[in-house]
């Protein structure tokens, strides 16, 4: 990967981030999107240099790295490595999710932690940037040993996060069952019920519509670019959504009911292809329920077709669709996987997860005029919903979910204008990312600078 940039000043910044974090891919190439993009709004705004804004941007404000140690089902000694990212707290208390994956690293959480910052700008709503996790892998374990781990990680976790100081939520392999433990052993710690974390279930302060609010936000968007750049809806539209996690099977259910057709999803050992349209309450029944793997499909559909494929997936972009969400994890929409989209004729790739497209591919969609949104900001309908839980957690009381729904499309619809008028102005129209970055940049730079040297 080339991480030089056409200006000297970032390209020297880029090069000092490089020699400062070495052997972090991931957080590179966020922060070469990054800086490319805002290159665009150096001539209009001379104090991102003059307050040295962007070299203190790149720069977690805190970074957290501890030892989980717990008893598996065999009374034997586990130990992971856990994490919280803290990165900018200009415009409200850190938040962002819990990553609980084999794969997790430094590289992973500082990338993720680092897009937060804009994404959670994007939303309006006043929250910081920070991402956390461990290599711990839910897969296969027992109620019980997830239960283990989630304890000893907050063990921990605790003393560095709170309701007005850092609110972690879900991510991938963290979801209502493993939120529940780490907010129940917070409790018993602190002795203090109150929103440290966000995702909860409805029981205990959780917000209705949290759960579907990053997969209904991205068809929210989708949505309206449809409407505002292709006069167009959903209806009739062919969809493929990778990852058949919490942001896909909600991906999946808005586009289905906007009228759109979803005919393939996904999981890290291959990909479902269903002509007819997938059903998604058996996809519920195999993934929510049974947290078993996706091909269990074709045993209750046996005209859908199962193809296993190893290599992340790769294989679900050769189906012909209008619209792509990749909704799994990060790289897996590479150049060739966009070329064979845009070959089968797909007109919108809007992502879900993020940063799952390659920067080659994300050039070649743009260059062939593919609409294309970045996570930052087609996924920021699930950070935006816990920003509303934190709301209703403050108040004492539970909106409906009419009213977060409401609320959730009101953001995205924003979210997109924000992002269409700002690359517009920027002269890079329909360039998303450029809009996204910039826009969510701009209000963080300023509260930075009028909060002086932080
Ligand atoms: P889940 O754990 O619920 O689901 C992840 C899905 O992606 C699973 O189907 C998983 O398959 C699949 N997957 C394929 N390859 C990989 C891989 N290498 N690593 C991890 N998963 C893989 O996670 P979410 O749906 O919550 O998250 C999906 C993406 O959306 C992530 O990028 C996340 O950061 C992003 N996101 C999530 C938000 C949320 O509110 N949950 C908000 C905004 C963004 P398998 O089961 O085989 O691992
Ligand atoms: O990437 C993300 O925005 C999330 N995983 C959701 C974070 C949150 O705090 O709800």
């Amino acid at each position: 990967m080339d991480y030089t940039i056409d200006n000297e000043y970032l390209n020297g910044l880029m090069q000092q981030v490089m020699a400062k974090n070495p052997n972090e891919p991931e957080f590179f190439q966020a922060v070469h999107e990054f800086l490319t993009s805002v290159k665009a709004a150096l001539p209009t705004h001379p104090e991102l240099i003059e307050k040295q804004v962007l070299e203190r941007i790149v720069e977690p404000e805190r970074q957290i790295m501890f030892r989980v140690a717990w008893i598996d089902d065999n009374g034997r000694m586990q130990i992971n490595r856990g994490y919280r990212i803290q990165f900018n707290s200009a415009i409200g208390p850190y938040k962002g999710g819990l990553r609980l994956h084999p794969s997790v690293n430094l590289s992973i959480l500082k990338f993720l932690g680092f897009e937060q910052i804009f994404k959670n700008s994007l939303t309006g709503l006043p929250m910081g940037g920070a991402k956390g996790g461990s290599d711990f892998d839910p897969k296969g374990k027992s109620d019980n040993e997830v239960m283990s781990f989630c304890q000893s990680f907050m063990r921990e976790l605790y003393r560095h996060i709170g309701p007005d100081c850092d609110v972690p939520a879900g991510d991938i392999g963290t979801g209502a069952r493993e939120i529940g433990y780490m907010f129940g052993q917070y409790k018993k710690i602190v002795n203090e019920f109150s929103g440290i974390l966000t995702g909860k279930k409805l029981t205990f302060g959780g917000s209705l519509a949290r759960t579907e609010a990053t997969g209904y936000g991205l068809c929210y968007m989708m949505e309206v670019l449809l409407a505002k750049k292709m006069n167009t809806t959903f209806a009739g539209k062919t969809v493929v959504i990778s990852g058949s996690g919490n942001v896909a099977i909600y991906a999946c259910e808005k586009a289905t009911q906007l009228g759109g057709k979803v005919v393939a999803l996904s999981d890290s050992n291959g990909y479902i292809y269903d002509a007819d349209g997938i059903k998604l309450d058996i996809v519920k029944d195999i993934k929510e329920v049974r947290r078993a793997r996706i091909s269990e499909y074709v045993k209750a559909v046996p005209s859908a077709k199962y193809t296993a494929d190893s290599n992340g997936s790769k294989g679900i972009w050769t189906i012909p669709c209008d619209i792509a969400l990749p909704c799994a994890t990060q790289n897996e929409l590479n150049l060739d996987s966009a070329k064979k989209l845009v070959a089968n004729g797909v007109k919108v790739v809007g992502e879900g997860a993020n940063m799952p497209t390659t920067p080659d591919a994300i050039a070649y969609l743009q260059d062939q005029k593919i609409f294309f949104t970045p996570g930052k900001a087609s996924n920021a309908g699930g950070v935006a919903t816990s920003g509303l839980e934190m709301c209703q957690n403050s108040a004492r009381l539970s909106w409906t979910f009419e009213e977060v729904d409401a609320k959730l499309k009101d953001i995205m619809v924003n979210i997109f204008n924000t992002i269409d008028a700002t690359a517009a102005e920027v002269g890079c129209e329909n360039n998303y990312v450029v809009g996204a970055n910039i826009a969510g940049l701009l209000k963080v730079s300023d509260a930075m600078i009028a909060q002086g040297c932080i």
